[in-house]
């Protein structure tokens, strides 16, 4: 098989990267080694900032977000139990972000994708990608048992962080960054209306928990947890006991309890790989770096990267200028790396660090409480939650 573009991974990066593509007549394959229920049925990220809106829009998969997509318009704070709204478009201008699940996302992008009969090949294994330092890359991989081989001029590997095509680039190639944080967040999807209007992100002396929502009938909800915690381990009403535990009293005599329908554990990391190109073969989204949730950015520097990459590209075969894909690491690593310090000062505001003791602790209070009597400081927390406007 031949094409344009090889793309791997079929997450939002992958899915919107060969939707834009496609709208600028650029050929492209997608190799996934899941299966298409499988990549559907992982419960992730759910705020999406309006440059993401405006790239799904361009790719032509918007008309389901703007109908059910929830616009919020600011976010609440929590601490020593009251809670303190920050007033997102109040202090930028009027914008705002949506609440639209990644899995709205993904599956909206892959109607499109069968739509328009482009080509996925799903549930392939032993993917592995070759000669990215020449003109002419190859993705191997196998499927039902048989061996093949796309040729293509580029290799986007959009395959997360536990993919294989960052993991085939040479090691003095890459630097990478990294920090772990020792606690991870337990996650619980229930079909009961959400404790408030708009998101609350609670510093409690227990830990840190969030209140997020999917509808007005779906809500989602985290709360820090201790990395040796197994998911299973946790019964519903164990779950909604500690989450009520870390709210404000008002929140707490309001929410509402019912079966959990998703209940999982994620890690949370800071990591980025540098750069982002190797010859013929870029990396986008969670295959060059992770943020931690709290800054709602995962996603968010996904589309960013989508968008600077499908515009390289076009640029490339289109008005046969090589300036976009040269430019691509760079132009993606800097807005990047202020997600990444977003995110990274949000988990440290909002978290429990008992090694870091009652002083703290007593940092964190202090710095929540500048935060919400500045104007300077929310108007610096509000710009970065909505998302800071592109360069170039
Ligand atoms: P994905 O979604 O991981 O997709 C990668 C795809 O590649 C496939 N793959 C391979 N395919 C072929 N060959 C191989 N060798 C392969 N190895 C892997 C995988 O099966 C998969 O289908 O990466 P992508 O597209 O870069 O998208 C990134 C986002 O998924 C991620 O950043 C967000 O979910 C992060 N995130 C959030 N982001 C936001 O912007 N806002 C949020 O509110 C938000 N909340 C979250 C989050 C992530 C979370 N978890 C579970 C880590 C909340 C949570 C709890
Ligand atoms: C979510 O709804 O899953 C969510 C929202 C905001 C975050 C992280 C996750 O910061």
């Amino acid at each position: 098989m031949r094409t344009q573009v090889a793309i791997i991974g079929s997450g939002p990066a992958g899915l919107l990267l060969g939707q834009l593509l496609h709208k600028a007549g650029i050929d492209a394959v997608i190799v996934e080694q899941r299966s298409k229920d499988y990549v559907l049925a992982r419960i992730r990220a759910g705020i999406i900032e309006q440059i993401c809106v405006d790239l799904l829009d361009e790719a032509g998969v918007g008309e389901r977000l703007h109908r059910q997509g929830l616009v919020h318009h600011g976010i609440e704070l929590s601490f020593k139990g009251a809670r303190h709204r920050i007033d997102l478009s109040g202090l930028t201008g009027g914008k705002s972000v949506t609440v639209y699940g990644q899995t709205e996302i993904t599956h909206d992008l892959m109607d499109a994708r069968a739509a328009a009969g482009l080509p996925t090949v799903y549930e392939a294994s032993n993917v592995s990608v070759h000669d990215f330092d020449g003109m002419r890359p190859r993705v191997r991989y196998e499927k039902d048992g048989q061996s093949h081989e796309i040729e293509c001029d580029f290799i986007a590997g959009c395959d997360g962080y536990h993919g294989v095509c960052r993991a085939s680039v040479p090691a003095d190639a890459l630097k990478t960054y990294e920090r772990v944080y020792p606690f991870g967040w337990l996650g619980v999807l229930s079909d009961t209306p959400p404790v408030s209007d708009e998101l609350i992100y609670n510093n409690h002396e227990r830990g840190f928990a969030l209140c997020s929502m999917r509808s007005h009938t779906r809500s989602r909800y985290y709360v820090q947890c201790s990395l040796d915690d197994k998911a299973e381990a946790w019964s519903d009403d164990a779950f909604w006991d500690e989450l009520r535990r870390r709210l404000d009293p008002v929140a707490a005599e309001r929410l509402v309890t019912g079966p959990s329908i998703e209940k999982s554990i994620a890690p949370l990391r800071s990591f980025v790989a540098e750069p982002m190109r190797f010859g013929r073969l870029f990396l986008a989204g969670d295959a060059a770096h992770i943020v931690p949730p709290t800054g709602a950015k995962g996603l968010n520097l996904a589309a960013a990267d989508v968008r600077y990459l499908s515009r390289a590209l076009v640029e490339f075969y289109l008005d046969k200028s090589e300036a976009g894909i040269d430019h691509y690491s760079e132009k993606a690593l800097r807005r990047i790396w202020k997600a990444e310090r977003f995110s990274w000062a949000m988990t440290s505001l909002l978290h429990r660090f008992p090694e870091n003791g009652e002083f703290g602790r007593k940092i964190q209070e202090a710095e929540l409480d500048y935060l919400v009597h500045s104007v300077a400081a929310s108007t610096s927390l509000a710009e970065n939650y909505v998302g800071l406007p592109f360069e170039g």
